[in-house]
């Protein structure tokens, strides 16, 4: 026989089960609620994500261009125009002018202007005229096995040979190099001495990731400028109309290895093309 108290442990679970039920409905009320929320977030992050997808899709993924101008050794002494001393052939007016005309397109685009200025000392080693016996555009072995072009003397230092033949309001900075009587520097971010010019510095300071360069001499200094330019991370782009070399083949063979070793070579400078940078 059963006891009401067994009665009631008996029947206590059937009689909890509505109850239980009911909350079992409240809850998976509840339970939905939270799932429509949950539902609702993940549908926002997923649109957040297609989004940012997308415009990463747009504009190719990486760092956004900071650009400045380097014009290499435009001077006096390295153009026909002013009767260089060391004239690089096809540097008339009309190549300056040019070289004005694109540099000031630049500058009113809002790009910062860097000039390289070869800045000798009289006592240079690279002039022929230090060396006994030696004459212009002869070779000679340094200590090291390099070899050296021994040139006419140009671009002393505070001669008119060695300005800078462009607009002085377009320039941002002048960047002097081969200033040390033991070492060239055709690059201008360093001597071959390995000490550096104040070029990276500046558009590192500046935030700088991507140069266009042109100038003088297509052979010499701007292949060095562009090579060392390339070893500093930055993107390079020669503007090779802008561009006059020394030595015709020097020169094809010097921005076929500009662009074998990284640099994009633009036959001229189209604005359309850095619009977007
Ligand atoms: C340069 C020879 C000697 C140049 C400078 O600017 O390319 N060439 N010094
Ligand atoms: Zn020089």
């Amino acid at each position: 026989m059963l006891q009401s108290a067994d009665v009631r442990n008996h029947l206590e679970p059937i009689s909890m089960r509505p109850q239980t039920l009911s909350m079992k409905l409240i809850r998976s009320e509840m339970e939905q609620n939270k799932r429509g929320t949950m539902h609702s977030l993940i549908a926002t992050i997923c649109t957040i994500t297609i989004f940012f997808g997308l415009s990463l899709a747009a504009s190719p993924a990486r760092a956004k261009e900071s650009v400045a101008v380097v014009v290499v050794d435009v001077q006096g002494d390295f153009t026909t125009a002013r009767n260089g001393s060391l004239a690089v052939p096809n540097t008339d007016q009309s190549y300056l002018e040019n070289v004005s005309k694109v540099t000031e397109r630049l500058k009113k685009s809002g790009l910062p202007v860097y000039a390289t200025q070869d800045w000798h000392p009289a006592n240079h080693m690279s002039f022929a005229s230090n060396h006994n016996g030696k004459k212009s555009f002869d070779t000679i072995k340094l200590s090291d096995g390099r070899t050296q072009v021994l040139w006419p003397t140009h671009c002393l230092q505070e001669t008119d040979g060695a300005k800078i033949l462009l607009n002085q309001a377009l320039i941002t900075k002048v960047v002097r190099k081969g200033m040390d009587p033991k070492f060239d520097s055709y690059s201008g971010f360093m001597d071959d001495g390995g000490a550096k010019t104040e070029l990276d510095k500046a558009l590192k300071a500046a935030d700088i990731n991507t140069l266009i360069v042109y100038g003088v001499a297509t052979d010499y200094c701007v292949k060095a400028t562009v090579l060392d330019g390339l070893k500093e991370g930055y993107n390079v782009y020669v503007v090779s109309d802008l561009c006059r070399g020394v030595d015709a083949e020097a020169s094809k063979a010097a921005l076929e290895e500009m662009k074998q070793k990284g640099a994009t070579i633009w036959n001229s400078l189209d604005m359309e093309k850095i619009k977007d940078f």
